[in-house]
């Protein structure tokens, strides 16, 4: 059900070579850029009636509006079960204590005496999250989008999801309870690319957002990346990753059940597991078989992901091996299932996030860890975090400085600005001291 790669024996490449001999999923944004351009074109011109015409043409049904009314929140968390809600409430309280210290506060560098500057964080003024509907209804996403906003500061937040036929053309119940609780009161029924155009135009019912954040398929993806520049964006979201690093004492049982968790998400999404021991692989993929055939979402999804090019059992070495490999693949998520886990987990260099030990599945980050789950993935662990408090601040510095700090440095200035061959640049230090470059002291 899984293929192996073989690395042991000779050294490790280095870098992208090493890199390129790692599983990927074929995820290409950019040829679903020009499929999501007419659409973005016709919710900028036409608004919400272009959001109307597309929830008929993707969604199957006709909306009189887009804006949920408020009423349909409130009956959402009434209908919602009970234990639902007592989880959904836990996940978001551990989310809180996580995101919270996660705060930043302002800072003044004195640089020179009367020569200051000021770094202050000011939240993005208005975020647009969106929840997608269909294969995946994650109100746990609704969480992991609106935790950090809310404690960032973000002052108006609005959600989109698409309208579901079974429910009278509302996003799904579970989305609009998550929304009820969060405290989101400005809901919208609309899905895909459209839900982005319309976050990053503004249309009559909807104002526009300075940010988009939230997974989705790849017209999602595609429509963030062809407003990217216009609005912020968390990240454009590929199928979901789990690496697992282990070695021989971990337990086949979990590691199994832990790679078949990833793969539940979708066909192209990726299970990797690493290990120097054989005989592990070998357990693992023994016990891939009953429990693949006790789940669920089987055939349009695990067998899949994890029969698909994107997922392997790669054989190293040992752990340091081990290690140069999931740094190279920069995994969304990464459990260590090693001895001494906590120490081999402070060696890695690249992943989304950290899972050490037997007891951390990622599962339990996915819901209740108080980690976020909205993570790097497509290797995008090299140069990028999750998502946190800080994708929705802004640090801005204050420059201040006094006419003595300025003197002290103002030939340095005019210096550069000669060297650059942008003499108005000098003048306008000089024309505050009589179009003359105060003597350095
Ligand atoms: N593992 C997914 C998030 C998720 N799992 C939502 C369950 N629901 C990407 O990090
Ligand atoms: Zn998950």
């Amino acid at each position: 059900m899984i293929s192996r790669i073989d690395l042991r024996g000779d050294a490790l490449p280095e870098g992208s070579a090493l890199r390129d001999l790692l599983p990927r999923a074929d995820f290409d944004v950019s040829a679903a850029l020009e499929k999501v351009r007419p659409i973005c074109e016709a919710v900028h011109h036409r608004g919400d009636a272009a959001l109307i015409d597309y929830a008929e043409k993707f969604d199957g049904v006709r909306l009189e509006s887009v804006r949920v009314p408020a009423r349909a929140l409130t009956e959402a968390l009434e209908q919602l079960d009970p234990a639902v809600r007592a989880a959904l409430e836990e996940s978001i309280r551990r989310a809180r204590l996580v995101h919270r210290e996660q705060r930043r506060t302002a800072h003044t560098t004195q640089v020179v005496p009367g020569g200051s500057v000021t770094e202050k964080w000011v939240p993005v003024e208005r975020v647009g999250l969106y929840a997608p509907g269909g294969r995946s209804v994650y109100p746990s996403s609704v969480i992991m989008n609106a935790v950090p906003a809310q404690e960032a500061g973000v002052a108006s937040m609005a959600l989109a999801s698409p309208p579901q036929k079974d429910f009278g053309g509302l996003p799904h119940p579970t989305i609009l309870a998550a929304c009820a609780l969060l405290g989101i009161d400005e809901v919208y029924a609309v899905g895909g690319a459209q839900a982005v155009a319309m976050f990053a135009h503004g249309t009559e019912s909807c104002a526009p957002a300075n940010m988009v954040t939230g997974p989705g398929n790849i017209w999602v993806a595609a429509a963030k990346r062809y407003f990217t520049g216009k609005i912020g964006i968390d990240t454009e979201a590929g199928p979901t990753e789990i690496a697992i690093l282990a070695d021989e004492t971990a337990d086949p049982v979990h590691v199994a059940s832990d790679l078949i968790s990833q793969a539940e998400h979708d066909p192209l999404a990726a299970a990797v597991l690493v290990t120097d021991s054989v005989e592990l692989a070998e357990a693992v993929e023994k016990e891939l078989e009953p429990q693949v055939a006790a789940t669920k979402h089987i055939e349009d999804r695990i067998v899949p992901a994890l029969s698909g090019r994107q997922s392997a059992i790669v054989l190293v070495d040992g752990v340091d091996e081990g290690l140069r490999v999931v740094d190279a693949y920069g995994a969304e998520h990464l459990e260590i299932q090693t001895a001494d886990a906590a120490a081999v987990a402070d060696r890695v260099k690249n992943a989304g996030a950290i899972f050490v030990g037997a007891w951390a599945p990622v599962s339990l980050g996915d819901y209740c860890a108080g980690s976020n789950h909205v993570l790097p993935t497509g290797g995008c662990a090299c140069h990028s975090s999750g998502l946190s408090v800080q994708s929705f601040l802004r640090g801005i510095h204050i420059v201040d400085y006094t006419r003595d700090a300025l003197a002290e440095v103002a030939h340095h200035v005019v210096t550069l600005a000669e060297a650059e061959d942008l003499p108005a640049h000098g003048a306008a230090i000089k024309a505050r001291f009589g179009w003359k470059v105060p003597e350095s002291k």
